[in-house]
């Protein structure tokens, strides 16, 4: 595990000017508590229970954060997720021992994944209990190991302090992710007379690289120097390492275009020439195109997930590849680079800035530019009929939503035309679950990002079936008087396994529909993508009125715009089901494992 050498040596400087604290006698609980208030945790999500009701006993007593108490433990996880990747810092949950630590598995599997910072604080039966299937015990280290950067079962209340400040440490530094502590009740019971809060982390066998070998930050420009058309490709790392500003300066005086991975997007401004949208399986056909073209490949904070290369041995098959990574496991995983450069994106960039001079590259950008002019992405939009396709929902959204709006999604069809449609341009104002896949993530990232900016609009583009997955957040998000917007694109099916099996299983919509048709209605009469006389289940406008919050449902073109506008105008949390056509499928598309060029482009 690496840890920050040159971030611990500055903060000890600054430390030995302070007095130090005087030792005070607390219980465990209580040093939880301390623990966040002296890692500045400005709020915290999660769910109580007998195992861990000690901690929530003096939760309340703090007045340095505040606690939201959601309505499920997954939910907890992702509202942790929304907070940290919307803010830039630590997301914490604590939850229960058994069903409420289980239920933070999918959580902490997607931050782990997407390399979000989580410290999750799970309460677990008495150390003389464990093992003996005490009620509500579950072997939580073993369960989470494979989900977690680091987790800890604490055996005493002595290692307690350390082993919080290690976890904040673990959590933020590095190639970010979650940490578990497990701590038995008795350890939240028992009484340590000298705790004073650890000035540093304590792990020896931890460090980061976060200044790359400065052989390789020169071969690296001078491959970028020598290119005839270089790339970016630009990742999660580079809004985990708040490096856009850099990115930017790389780009635009080295005149380089750039696509961006879906973790990426708002990492580069999209409305800039140079920007070529989101690569890989449903990336824009110019991005594709680009990738399989350059001769000079810049991966920048990306890990080359195989939803990006499609077939690997096909995948930018003239380059040579850089490759800007935090994790040295990173390098080389997925395809063979050229030049490895290990440790920090902002770092990194800085040094390849002092030595980078202007390029010229204009053939090779004019290239790309035709290729961005002739194969712009497309929907069928222009149809007389007063069906609402999906893509123009979210083109709506766009156009309606504040500039410094943060978008969240679900996870499927919505999710990849949020990715196409939404024009990013700012970092850390998009949430996704990109490594996992998790439906039910987008609801609660939302409410976990409302909580950070409460000023700020925060929209989540939902799919009706992913929606459900966390569902029961609404009373969250509405007791805690957060006004997130749901716009749903209800096409009663779950839409993205639909497209495959459409696609690629002789269109055998085996168990994917979700919505059925009214006695009497005959469906092969009808407009196949318009089943206006199905059941939708739920009505989502009296669902929302069930949680006394403003809720709209929209089933002709005509109405969108003006229902979107008093959607995003009404006070509190509110949802707008939109009826899309049902059968629209998403391109362009590359195949599981085809070569990013065999794109299909879908319609003509
Ligand atoms: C339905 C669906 C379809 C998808 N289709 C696509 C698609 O078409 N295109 C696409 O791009 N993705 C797609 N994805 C997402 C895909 O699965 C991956 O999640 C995504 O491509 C990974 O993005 P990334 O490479 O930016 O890596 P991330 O997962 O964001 O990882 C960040 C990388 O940066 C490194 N890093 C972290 N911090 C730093 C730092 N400070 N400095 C330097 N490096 C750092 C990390 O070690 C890691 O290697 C899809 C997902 C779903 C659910
Ligand atoms: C928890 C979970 N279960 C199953 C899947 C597989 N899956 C991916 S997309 C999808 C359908 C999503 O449907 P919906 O939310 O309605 O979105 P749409 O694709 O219709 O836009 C499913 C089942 C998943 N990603 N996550």
């Amino acid at each position: 595990m690496p840890n920050s050498v040159k971030t611990q040596k500055k903060t000890q400087k600054k430390k030995s000017k302070t007095s130090a604290p005087k030792p005070r006698s607390m219980q465990g609980c209580g040093i939880v508590v301390d623990a966040f208030e002296q890692e500045g945790v400005e709020v915290a999500f999660g769910y109580p229970g007998g195992a861990i009701i000690d901690v929530f006993d003096k939760i309340n007593q703090s007045d340095k954060f505040d606690f939201v108490l959601t309505r499920h433990e997954q939910g907890a996880l992702h509202m942790g997720e929304g907070y940290a990747r919307t803010t830039g810092k630590v997301g914490v949950c604590v939850v229960t021992s058994g069903p409420g630590a289980t239920n933070t598995v999918t959580g902490l599997a997607d931050a782990m994944m997407d390399s979000t910072p989580l410290v999750v604080v799970s309460g677990q039966v008495p150390s003389s209990l464990i093992g003996n299937d005490a009620f509500q015990e579950a072997d939580v280290v073993g369960i989470t190991r494979s989900v977690t950067k680091h987790n800890y079962l604490v055996q005493s209340v002595e290692e307690l302090p350390q082993l919080l400040k290690n976890a904040f440490h673990i959590a933020r530094t590095g190639r970010p992710g979650p940490v578990l502590i497990d701590i038995p009740k008795d350890i939240q019971k028992a009484t340590l007379e000298d705790y004073v809060y650890p000035a540093e982390p304590d792990l020896p066998g931890y460090h980061v690289q976060v200044d790359a070998d400065k052989e390789n930050i020169k071969k690296a420009w001078e491959l970028i120097k020598s290119s005839e058309k270089p790339l970016i490709y630009a990742g999660g790392g580079i809004l985990n390492a708040d490096a856009s500003d850099e990115l930017y300066e790389l780009a635009t005086r080295c005149n380089i275009p750039v696509t961006t991975t879906l973790m990426g997007l708002g990492c580069f401004p999209e409305d800039h020439p140079l920007a070529l949208l989101m690569l890989g399986m449903h990336g824009t056909v110019y991005a594709n195109m680009a990738v399989q073209n350059c001769d000079c490949l810049i991966a920048a904070g990306s890990r080359f997930d195989d939803r990006v290369t499609g077939k690997i041995s096909e995948f930018a098959p003239n380059a040579k590849i850089i490759h800007m990574d935090i994790d040295p496991s990173s390098i080389s995983k997925n395809v063979e680079v050229d030049v490895d450069l290990v440790g920090d994106a902002k770092i990194i960039l800085k040094d390849i800035l002092k030595l980078a001079k202007k390029c010229d590259n204009s053939d090779w950008v004019k290239d790309v530019q035709l290729w961005k002019k002739e194969n712009p992405l497309r929907y069928n939009g222009d149809d007389d009929s007063d069906l609402i396709r999906p893509q123009l929902v979210v083109e709506t959204i766009n156009e309606l939503s504040d500039d410094d709006a943060i978008i969240s999604t679900e996870v499927g069809q919505h999710q990849m035309w949020a990715a196409q449609y939404y024009t990013f341009t700012k970092p850390r104002a998009w949430l996704t679950s990109g490594g996992l896949g998790t439906m039910g993530f987008g609801l609660p990232a939302a409410i976990g990002a409302q909580k950070a900016f409460p000023k700020r609009q925060v929209i989540t583009i939902a799919g009706d079936a992913s929606l459900q997955m966390n569902i029961q957040e609404i009373a969250t998000a509405a007791y805690n008087n957060l006004p997130v917007k749901v716009v749903v694109l209800n096409n009663g099916w779950l839409g993205m396994v639909r497209q495959w099996q459409d696609m690629f299983y002789d269109k055998n919509y085996s168990t994917t529909l979700t919505s059925k048709p009214q006695p009497g209605c005959n469906i092969s009469e009808t407009n196949p993508a318009d089943w206006r006389n199905s059941e939708y289940l739920p009505n989502y406008e009296k669902l929302a009125e069930a949680y006394n919050c403003w809720g709209r449902r929209v089933t002709k073109k005509d109405d969108l715009k003006d229902a979107m506008i008093e959607c995003f105008q009404s006070e509190g949390f509110a949802i707008l089901e939109v009826w899309v056509a049902r059968e629209e499928n998403v391109f362009p598309m590359v195949p599981a494992g085809a070569s990013l060029s065999q794109m299909l482009e879908g319609m003509a």
